[in-house]
């Protein structure tokens, strides 16, 4: 077994629950934020910074890699570990997501997807078994299954068949996969329809897979929506294996998530918003980059304890990100991640001490949502 998952504690007042991912690479505490390393790196940040910022698992894309620099290079270097110096457990998407993002570049049958690079227009294919393929060469501690997410809003049929041809192809990932340090997950689809995701959590369950991915959720619904979804679906994934909401991570989705069961999220948000100037606080976003902060000399969000907030005021960011200094986006970076990173920490010692739910009313009535 690659990874061993225990729950250490669950809450009384919610389906939270704390728990350890024990992986090859370490053993990390959840409810856990993954960083998003898209190429390799968390953009602007060494990965003695992601620790620092209490970044603890990495996320990968296989579709990605695979197209630049290759994971046959990957492979040459020792693996993605050793390539990019991150000494942590890694998780790889399988690139399925990726690809059908790319909209009218790809073809989608049975047997695999064809589609065009977005880097120099050439054409490719992956298949369940070539994502295996490429995902055992980078080597990361946990593996996706190579899934169909069907678009928001998708027709009933759509989203059967999307769900369907997602089973089969987990299937195919499993027999392909044959890694032993390396765990691979199913990942349940089925957009917003109660009955199409309780049959993707039966059949994925039957694979009998050390994790679950959600797909298919915050892909444009409205959010009580996604709620809703989690309301039903978690209750009928197996308890004791980890359950991973893919692509959520702005802090009131986090925190409706944890509340919901689940232990894993990952997400561009924190740093791709940090790289256009804005910036987390607790009472919600802050864009540092708006001529109102000119002349604010207090940190980005007085309660952080990140070096950035530590150290320098808005007005200095703010002047550093209009000049187009690239000190300027790494101090957002390392802030927006220390953010929800801590958000993380605050979350478990929350479930911990018995006060999880008022500390997310606490949160949330703070926190102002655009
Ligand atoms: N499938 C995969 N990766 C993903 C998703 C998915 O549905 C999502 C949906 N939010 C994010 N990343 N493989
Ligand atoms: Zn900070």
């Amino acid at each position: 077994m690659a990874i061993s998952f225990t729950i250490t504690k669950e809450d009384q007042q919610s389906r939270a629950r704390l728990g350890l991912l024990a992986t090859p690479h370490g053993t990390v505490q959840t409810p856990i934020f993954m960083p998003v390393g898209t190429q390799a790196t968390v953009k602007t940040m060494t990965p003695d910074e992601v620790r620092a910022c209490g970044g603890a698992l990495v996320l990968s894309n296989t579709y990605h890699l695979y197209l630049r620099p290759g994971h046959d290079l990957v492979a040459k270097a020792g693996g993605l570990h050793k390539f990019m110096r991150w000494d942590g457990p890694i998780l790889t998407d399988s690139g399925g997501f990726q690809v059908f993002s790319l909209g009218p570049l790809r073809k989608v049958t049975d047997q695999g997807v064809n589609f065009r690079s977005h880097i120099d227009g050439s054409e490719h294919s992956f298949t369940p078994e070539k994502s295996m393929e490429i995902q055992m060469a980078l080597g990361a501690d946990v593996a996706m299954a190579f899934d169909e997410c069907a678009p928001y809003p998708s027709s009933y049929e759509q989203t059967r068949a999307a769900m369907e041809r997602t089973t089969r192809w987990a299937e195919r990932c499993r027999l392909r996969h044959d890694r032993d340090d390396q765990a691979l997950f199913g990942i349940i689809q089925g957009g917003m329809y109660r009955d199409l995701r309780l049959q993707s959590a039966a059949e994925l369950a039957a694979l009998d897979f050390p994790g679950y991915g959600i797909g298919g959720l915050s892909v444009g619904e409205p959010k009580p929506l996604m709620y809703e979804v989690l309301d039903y679906l978690v209750p009928a994934m197996p308890r004791e294996k980890p359950r991973y909401l893919m692509g959520v991570g702005s802090p009131d989705c986090l925190l409706e998530g944890v509340h919901r069961g689940v232990d894993m999220f990952d997400c561009v948000l924190p740093t791709r918003i940090a790289r256009n100037g804005t910036v987390f606080t607790r009472d919600g976003k802050l864009v540092v980059r708006n001529a109102e902060y000119a002349r604010d000399f207090e940190p980005l969000d007085p309660e952080c304890d990140c070096y950035a907030c530590r150290n320098f005021s808005r007005a200095y960011i703010r002047h550093l990100i209009k000049a187009n200094e690239v000190l300027g986006i790494r101090l957002t970076t390392l802030h927006n991640l220390r953010f929800v990173l801590r958000l993380m920490e605050d979350i478990r010692a929350a479930i911990a001490g018995d006060y999880f739910v008022a500390y997310k009313d606490d949160f949330l009535k703070r926190f102002k949502m655009d």
